[in-house]
């Protein structure tokens, strides 16, 4: 499968085992999982067909490695909008995380920290270039470093989804460094 088709693919799928699986009559379960079968049928219903092949070559090569398949199902590993609880265990974060944004988000992250607007969790990246690459896409890229140890020895609770996101409910101000 060539690249465009390999991302037109993905970007169907994320948006709807993310966002809006009505729009194709699919329903996720709790845990955000449905049938491999009825996902491919229902895209073919709606009039973009994929093939189980495509739909497994997706799932293997996909840069960030945003879905899952098990035991016949498949689901978005992360970034939902949908109800979804991905039933994630907690985990001790390392002491630090990073979180890509940009810079007309600051004064107010710095009043409020930070929110997870339209999704569960707020996302932190394993590493400073990740941030990069998540900030660049709103604008010119700024990284904020996260205590994430100091969050963690007080209660803030962090989860780590299949592909590596780091997920928390809300990361307060005292907890990031700013740039200069
Ligand atoms: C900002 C992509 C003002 C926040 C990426 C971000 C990621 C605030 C935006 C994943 C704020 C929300 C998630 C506050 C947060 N005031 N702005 N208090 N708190 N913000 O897309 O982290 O390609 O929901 O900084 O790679 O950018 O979809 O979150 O800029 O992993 O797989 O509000 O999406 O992955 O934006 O990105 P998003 P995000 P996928």
């Amino acid at each position: 499968m060539n690249e465009r088709r390999l991302v037109r693919v993905s970007k169907f799928l994320s948006r709807h085992l993310r966002h809006d699986p009505d729009r194709i009559g699919i329903e996720l379960d709790e845990h955000g999982w449905v049938e491999v079968d009825a996902l491919l049928k229902a895209a073919e219903d709606h009039g973009f067909p994929i093939t189980r092949q495509e739909l497994e070559e997706v799932v293997d090569e996909n840069d960030k490695q945003r879905f899952a398949l098990r035991d016949g199902r498949i689901r978005a590993n992360q970034g939902h909008t949908v109800d979804v609880d991905l039933d994630l265990d907690p985990v001790d974060p390392p002491p630090l995380l990073y979180h890509g944004t940009t810079e007309r988000f600051l004064d107010s992250i710095r009043e409020e920290g930070i929110k997870a607007m339209d999704r569960h969790d707020v996302h932190l990246s394993p590493d400073h270039e990740t941030a990069v690459d998540v900030g660049s896409r709103r604008g010119e890229p700024v990284v904020l470093v996260i205590d994430a140890g100091r969050m963690a020895d007080r209660g803030h609770l962090f989860y780590r989804s299949e592909n590596g996101v780091w997920l928390t409910e809300h990361v307060p101000a005292w907890a990031i460094t700013f740039p200069d």
